[in-house]
């Protein structure tokens, strides 16, 4: 079984970044490790008011402690993470790769044309740093076009201008790029995958509902079909499914989250 650490905060409460990835990764059948950089009472969308413990000083201890037993990792998926995190991430994945250890970044900073609560307006050229030479790089619109110091466009663009986008993420030292939330009609909403070479393109139905966390519940079961074989297209094809599986699972009023815990049945059928 390939075995993949997730570095991205705790958000003790509201169904996001690592209580999204832990359980989707491992229902894709691959072990997942869990590092995170902060504990948080609960996620900064929505919610009014929130504890944060930062955790940076924890993170050479445990790259020490990992490095003397020779504990490795065949992949590194990373989300939410801040500015002092960066280099320690960096320092683990150089420490602690298996031979062919795949990097997915997930930027996750932004949404909706502006930068999470909390963030500082410089924060995108840190992220940069942490997208040079990853495998695969999965921002949603607004975060490529922060990371690319580009306009942000979140309606009306042509395909043209969606793949000189991509074209600039590949710039930042990324080999595949997964664009989501692309959309050049109503009722279509999907990703952009491009191995650099080309650009492939997979849509789903628009379902008209926004929802938190559902760009943690996209990255965590794109890197877990990766890991199990999926092209990275399949791989984006299956997420995006899955996203939309669990939206359509979830109450009205359950505001903070999607119920991503009822899509696992099909995750796991899928992943067979
Ligand atoms: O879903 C991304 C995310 C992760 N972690 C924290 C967040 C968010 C989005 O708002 O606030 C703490």
């Amino acid at each position: 079984m390939k075995k993949l650490l997730t570095i991205q905060d705790i958000s003790c409460v509201g169904q996001c970044s690592t209580t999204v990835a832990l359980p989707l990764i491992s229902a894709c059948g691959v072990e997942c490790a869990v590092l995170p950089p902060a504990i948080l009472s609960n996620h900064t969308g929505g919610y009014k008011t929130w504890s944060f413990a930062d955790l940076t000083g924890e993170l050479g201890n445990v790259e020490k402690k990992w490095v003397e037993q020779g504990i490795k990792f065949d992949a590194f998926y990373t989300g939410y993470v801040c500015e002092s995190h960066i280099d320690p991430i960096l320092s683990i994945v150089r420490s602690c790769s298996n031979k062919g250890a795949l990097r997915f970044v997930d930027p996750a900073m932004a949404d909706n044309g502006r930068l999470y609560t909390g963030f500082a307006d410089d924060f995108p050229s840190k992220m940069a740093r942490l997208c040079d030479g990853a495998d695969y790089l999965l921002p949603n619109l607004t975060e490529a076009a922060f990371l690319t110091d580009s306009e942000v466009k979140l309606t009306g663009y042509s395909k043209e201008e969606i793949e000189t986008l991509i074209g600039k993420l590949h710039g930042l030292g990324a080999k595949n790029v997964v664009l989501t939330g692309v959309s050049f009609n109503e009722k279509e909403l999907g990703s952009a995958v491009s191995d650099g070479a080309k650009v492939e393109y997979d849509f789903n139905g628009r379902l008209d509902r926004m929802s938190h966390g559902t760009g943690d519940v996209f990255a965590s079961v794109f890197a877990g079909a990766v890991m199990r074989g999926k092209t990275a297209l399949e791989a984006a094809a299956l997420a995006a499914d899955i996203v939309c599986e669990a939206i359509r699972c979830t109450a009205a009023d359950h505001w903070y989250g999607v119920s991503f815990e009822k899509a696992i049945p099909a995750l796991v059928g899928a992943l067979k």
